[in-house]
């Protein structure tokens, strides 16, 4: 492999475009031939994660787990792309920790709540309004911004391409040999 283990790490709201750059990101990294992996919600916590919720003891060890696994992936060289809300700035510090400073690449995808809620794919933001879903991120559980993200994605009105091919730039030179 041509290419240095990394992780990727977006946080931000539901809602705000995380999966979506997530898997652009993923296919111009594979035409210039990196190898990388996605990790998301519905990959980890369908399966290795199955047994966490919302509290945010459990999103602590949704993230702390995702990190060790990224971890290990990373080991063999691979490229991480991970996108999990990560709301606070606690679960960030322990990705980080885990991973170690150096590979860990945070990509804050800044949508701002109100836009998330207009978009509302899942009609999730509409439930946790009405009190079904309890604990929603930036409804009835925090969302704090990172303070000194690598890279900050404000994908509000812009073109996604366009976005993830700046991104691009400013990874590829962290994962060359
Ligand atoms: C936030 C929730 C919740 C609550 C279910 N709060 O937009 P989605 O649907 O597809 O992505 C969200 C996903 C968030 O899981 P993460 O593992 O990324 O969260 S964390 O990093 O905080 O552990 C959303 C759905 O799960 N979802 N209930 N209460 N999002």
């Amino acid at each position: 492999l041509k290419q240095k283990g990394k992780v990727i790490w977006f946080t931000g709201l539901s809602g705000s475009g995380k999966t979506t750059l997530a898997s652009l990101l993923e296919e111009q990294l594979f035409e210039l031939n990196y190898f990388c992996q996605i990790l998301d919600g519905d990959n980890v916590r369908s399966g290795i994660n199955k047994n966490l919720i919302f509290t945010e003891e459990d999103r602590l060890e949704n993230i702390r787990r995702i990190a060790e696994v990224s971890k290990l992936f990373m080991n063999c060289g691979i490229i991480l792309i991970c996108a999990f809300i990560s709301p606070t700035n606690k679960m960030r510090s322990l990705a980080r920790e885990i991973i170690g400073d150096e590979d860990f690449l945070e990509v804050f995808v800044n949508t701002p709540l109100e836009v998330c809620e207009q978009r509302d794919p899942k009609g999730l933001y509409k439930k946790a309004r009405k009190g079904e879903i309890k604990n929603f991120t930036g409804i009835s559980s925090p969302f704090e911004q990172p303070d000194k993200p690598f890279i900050t994605v404000d994908n509000t009105n812009a073109n996604m391409e366009e976005t993830v091919r700046e991104m691009l730039k400013k990874i590829l030179p962290e994962i060359k040999f």
